[in-house]
């Protein structure tokens, strides 16, 4: 197969694959996004796909900040590139509303010029937990990307930096200013997120601050959808399907959902139209979604690498882990969770159980379980401090904390470099690790930034370390039974 999936191919495609429903070369960027990976693509895109249906003003320009190979792949498609919907139906749909993409390295003056376009009205954001380079609530002034952008902040290298050198040429111009949306998984994504940009700005020029302060809409969304990473086996079931190669498609499970905040300063498109939630407060959602779903998600990943089980599917095909996982759903973390006004907790952890199932998925645990020191904190740890505030038991929710330890532990012994921000400080702590619970739990407990404040508490300490004893040398056949027990 010799052509590539392009603006041209589009006309050629096989009836049955969806492609976009409007002229492409009549739409117009009003939306920068940053960190173009392919949960923006199988997300937000696709929603803004729909949205081009009707509203042309509102095509993307994605920009990479930390690789160029999104770019480089998509540049000679035209931008297009396949949706496969995993499941029952499976179906392709190719997605065009991305119209330009961005290397910020190399191409830092357009992505700056994008940010200061009137046309520009969003910027988006899927940077991951790390990328917004927070220490508890706030702004890390020590972090070296920070540190950086704040000695060259009209070069800047990270999406803050980004984020604040666009809205200072927009102030400069007299330009009403972009809304800034985070689709990331942390609780209050949006507020966070502010107060970060505004701590930053406020290094650089306070009037400048203020006026982001007073200004700029910082938005919360709670964004949802199972997406495994690109596999070769999925660009060559799309090749045969397409009769035409995408060097990068991307997969998801039917199910979506986006709950978006109604707080926007310079214009939206009609989300409600296309199938998203609009609300006034979406902290119950973000709350619910990150505790019911990620942290049994992280649960499943660390508890099934360590009994050598691949996917999420595998791991809900044993029946000893997919009965812890629906003990700690509905004993550990429902108790816990303060749901939005009419949420029924019981369907919703029925419906995400029946998602994690899904044979048609093949959602690596390895995956899941990058940047456990970034996903704990958001996913566990405060179910655990409103657990011990609120008097509740924590055993179950700390055995999955115990398992990131012994995983983190594992990898050191095998010589497997971590995926995570921490990997370095991580390999040290793990490969001193002796399997003596009591001193190996103090050594990770010690890591601040992921433990801290909840180090301090005794149950936890001893709900952690009893856990930690109970997965003993953290083998296959230990985990097996310490989760049969
Ligand atoms: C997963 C999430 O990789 C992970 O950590 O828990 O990406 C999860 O699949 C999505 O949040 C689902 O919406």
């Amino acid at each position: 197969m010799n052509h590539r999936l392009n603006q041209s191919a589009l006309a050629t495609l096989p009836p049955g694959v969806v492609r976009p429903a409007y002229d492409r070369a009549g739409t117009r960027i009003g939306i920068v996004h940053i960190g173009a990976g392919a949960f923006h693509r199988a997300h937000q895109a696709v929603y803004l796909d729909d949205v081009l249906a009707r509203e042309p003003d509102w095509a993307i320009c994605g920009v990479s900040l930390n690789s160029p190979d999104v770019r480089d792949a998509l540049q000679s498609q035209d931008g297009l590139y396949t949706l496969a919907l995993l499941g029952q139906n499976p179906s392709l749909r190719v997605i065009g509303s991305i119209r330009e993409l961005l290397f910020a390295r190399e191409q830092r003056e357009q992505v700056l010029r994008r940010l200061a376009d009137p046309l520009v009205r969003i910027v988006t954001l899927t940077i991951t937990e790390k990328g917004y380079c927070l220490a508890g609530p706030d702004l890390d002034l020590t972090h070296p990307e920070i540190v950086h952008d704040l000695a060259s902040p009209g070069a800047p290298n990270g999406a803050i930096g980004y984020l604040v050198a666009g809205l200072a040429a927009r102030r400069r111009l007299r330009l009403p200013p972009f809304t800034v949306l985070s689709c990331d998984n942390l609780p209050e994504n949006g507020r966070k997120l502010g107060r970060a940009v505004v701590q930053y700005a406020w290094k650089i020029d306070p009037e400048l601050a203020r006026w982001i302060e007073s200004e700029v809409a910082f938005p919360c969304s709670m964004v949802d959808s199972i997406t495994p990473a690109t596999d070769d086996a999925l660009r060559d079931k799309v090749a045969a399907q397409l009769g035409c190669t995408d060097a990068w498609p991307v997969q998801r499970e039917a199910y979506t959902q986006w709950v978006v905040e109604d707080s926007f300063c310079n214009g939206r498109p009609a989300l409600e139209r296309v199938g998203v939630t609009l609300s006034s407060d979406i902290a119950g959602y973000d709350r619910a979604k990150l505790r019911l779903l990620n942290a049994p998600h992280s649960a499943l990943a660390y508890l099934g690498a360590l009994m050598d089980i691949e996917t999420v599917a595998q791991a809900m095909a044993a029946p000893v882990l997919a009965g812890f996982v629906e003990r700690l759903m509905h004993d550990g973390i429902v108790p816990n969770v303060k749901a939005p006004a009419g949420f029924n907790a019981g369907a919703y952890v029925e419906a995400i159980l029946a998602r994690f199932r899904n044979p048609a998925i093949q959602h690596r645990l390895l995956q899941i379980a990058w940047d456990g020191s970034q996903k704990l904190p958001v996913r566990l740890l405060g179910t655990i401090a409103d657990a011990l505030a609120a008097g509740h038991p924590i055993d179950l929710l700390c055995l999955p904390v115990a398992a990131w330890m012994q995983f983190v532990r594992r990898q050191a012994r095998n010589g497997v470099a971590l995926v995570d921000p921490m990997a370095d400080v991580l390999a040290e702590v793990g490969r001193q690790a002796t399997g003596d619970a009591t001193a190996d739990v103090d050594a990770f407990l010690a890591l601040d930034a992921v433990f801290a404040p909840l180090s301090g508490d005794a149950r936890f300490v001893s709900a952690v370390s009893t856990a930690y004893a109970r997965l003993g040398d953290g083998s296959p056949s230990t985990v097996w039974r310490a989760l049969a027990d």
